[in-house]
């Protein structure tokens, strides 16, 4: 029984760490998708060979959303370079979670009905969707319910409202829909309840990377200072790490490239910890059996043993080496 205040202690320091890099938010692009000065360039290409760069975006993590009706702001800027917006592109897509698994609402940019004819090179805001009083059928819940492509924002909530939110992405895929087979949209400032993303450079936030300190400050702040520490620092408790992380990205030639650097770092950390958390999952539903069995068996083996460290002390050992290892190679 000693060995259990260890144990615990292993458990919420791994847990402590997921939970601070879970939180950041962060908006990270897919497809086709490149960032330039911290806007977003979405295109999706459906002439060419590649296959990649078919439909772009960028998911969203970290907003704190829960259920959909915890949405209270969803608004983005958007440049349609070309051709226009078509065929239910540009949209943001909330994947809810419903009783026969996951599906996705749609909410369409530019001008309702029709979403198309949006102005060429110009920004365009598409102030807060998320409006009780609004009468535009911007909403499409068909994927729940048959037959309600065209709701508004209060008919989407009646339909959704309570249904847990798994993801958010702003998506451009209808390059088909044009003659030369390709749309480009730009975006920035996408705002999702408190957080803001793709915010154009010089202003820190998440999707900027711009002054090596300003980079390294966005990347403690999204992943959290202790994986922050543990993947730059190389001294005691990782206390260097912001000198590490600052010298790293005054080696890169351009702002631009910093952010890049960024965005793959907090990509691969996320990946890192997505690993870790279903090895640890998995990990601790098999020790539960494992420590019924002893407590059944051997009552004296934990004395004799408690010098060296334990079975189950060493897996939650293995899960934070796993992490500190897969952090460390990620920068
Ligand atoms: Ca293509
Ligand atoms: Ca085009």
């Amino acid at each position: 029984m000693r060995r259990l205040p260890t144990t615990l202690a292993a458990v919420t320091a791994v847990a402590a760490l997921l939970a601070t890099a879970a939180l950041a938010a962060t908006g990270t692009p897919f497809g086709g998708a490149t960032t330039s000065n911290g806007v977003l360039t979405l295109v999706s290409n459906t002439g060419d060979a590649a296959s990649a760069n078919d439909a772009s975006g960028a998911n969203f993590t970290g907003t704190g959303v829960t259920t959909f009706a915890s949405i209270a702001t969803l608004s983005t800027e958007f440049n349609v370079t070309d051709d226009d917006c078509s065929s239910g592109s540009p949209r943001f897509q909330i994947q809810v979670q419903t009783a026969s698994g996951p599906k996705n609402v749609f909410v369409y940019l530019g001008p309702a009905p029709s979403f198309t004819g949006c102005s060429p090179n110009v920004w365009i805001t598409s102030g807060n969707l998320i409006d009780s009083s609004s009468t535009e059928g911007r909403f499409d819940t068909s994927q729940v319910q048959a037959g309600t492509q065209v709701s508004t924002y209060a008919q989407a909530k009646a339909v959704v409202g309570n249904l847990q939110v798994t993801g958010i992405s702003l998506v451009v895929d209808s390059g088909w829909a044009f003659a030369d087979k390709e749309q480009t949209v730009m975006v920035r400032n996408v705002k999702i309840n408190d957080s803001t993303f793709f915010v154009p450079g010089g202003t820190p936030g998440p999707g900027t990377g711009t002054s090596p300190a300003k980079a390294c400050k966005q990347l403690r702040e999204d992943l959290g200072r202790d994986a922050f520490r543990t993947m730059f620092g190389r001294n005691h408790n990782g206390r260097n790490a912001f000198g590490k992380c600052v010298s790293q990205m005054a080696r890169m030639k351009t702002d631009e490239d910093r952010a890049a650097a960024v965005q793959r770092i907090e990509q691969a950390a996320e990946q890192c910890l997505a690993r870790t958390t279903s090895d640890h999952h998995k990990r601790k539903h098999h020790e539960k059996a494992h420590t019924l069995d002893r407590r059944h068996g051997d009552h004296d083996q934990g004395e004799d043993d408690g010098g060296h460290k334990g079975k189950s002390h060493r897996h939650h050992g293995d899960d934070r080496g796993g992490l500190v290892r897969c952090l460390r190679t990620a920068i």
